[in-house]
């Protein structure tokens, strides 16, 4: 039997990235991909007026215009704030959509990779120290993470989140700076609104496009070789 099938890119990262995570404690969440306004938008302290709320960033429901298909998967992260008290540590990687133009680095949907991490005292200095264990991890070797100021309803401070390979003989990504990921503290209105009392605990999080990861990790140069079904690119894995 020379046909007995491989395991899809995006499913070896997946599964990779919750062995790395497990092992300094962090614990697995899932939730719906179709989801309400309420947890998608609301609790995540976006405004009502925000562009991202727009038709043509988010797909609404027809006939529900409670309903969205979650445009990030940080409504999983509000649901295990509200289930789950402090200390958390948690990831959530899930399926995630966009109503917007594909090409080679879009899709309209992808998957993405969040993060959270509550309890008292922590900043982002816990923040650095998870992801740079992480990438490292991930990419096997001594990297460097660096933060520069960014924006998002969800957090404050935001930062992006930008990692650097040591250089490395043989390694296309060593010795450049390659953003990666939006992160920062959870906004103090999100723990509120999800059962966490501000006061008392702090937390950050972060999320990133998944397939980026996959791309940079096996070279693979057009995100929509992962979604197009073609057994001539997942036999290679
Ligand atoms: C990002 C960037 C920054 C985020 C925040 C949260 C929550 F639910 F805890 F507030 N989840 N994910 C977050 C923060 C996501 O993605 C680019």
């Amino acid at each position: 039997m020379k046909n007995i099938g491989h395991q899809h890119p995006l499913s070896k990262v997946i599964a990779e990235i919750n062995q790395i995570f497990a092992e300094i404690g962090f614990v697995f969440a899932e939730g719906p991909e179709r989801e309400l306004v309420k947890y998608n938008f609301d609790m995540l302290n976006v405004p009502a007026d925000h562009p991202s709320r727009d038709m043509q960033d988010t797909f609404y429901l027809a006939d529900a215009p409670e309903l969205v298909m979650r445009t990030h998967t940080s409504p999983v992260q509000v649901r295990y704030m509200l289930d789950n008290k402090p200390p958390i540590r948690m990831i959530c990687p899930g399926k995630v959509f966009r109503n917007e133009a594909t090409d080679a680095t879009h899709e309209a949907q992808f998957f993405q990779l969040e993060g959270l991490m509550i309890d008292k005292d922590i900043s982002l200095g816990h923040m650095k120290g998870v992801l740079e264990y992480f990438f490292s991890k991930f990419f096997g070797e001594e990297v460097q993470v660096r933060f520069r100021p960014s924006f998002f309803p969800f957090v404050e401070p935001g930062v992006e989140v930008d990692m650097k390979i040591a250089s490395q003989e043989g390694n296309k990504l060593s010795g450049k700076w390659i953003e990666l990921m939006g992160a920062g503290m959870v906004h103090p209105n999100v723990l509120q609104v999800a059962g966490v009392d501000p006061r008392i605990y702090q937390g950050f999080a972060f999320g990133m496009g998944m397939d980026r990861l996959a791309v940079l990790k096996y070279g693979v140069d057009d995100i929509r070789l992962m979604y197009n079904g073609d057994l001539r690119f997942v036999n290679q894995f």
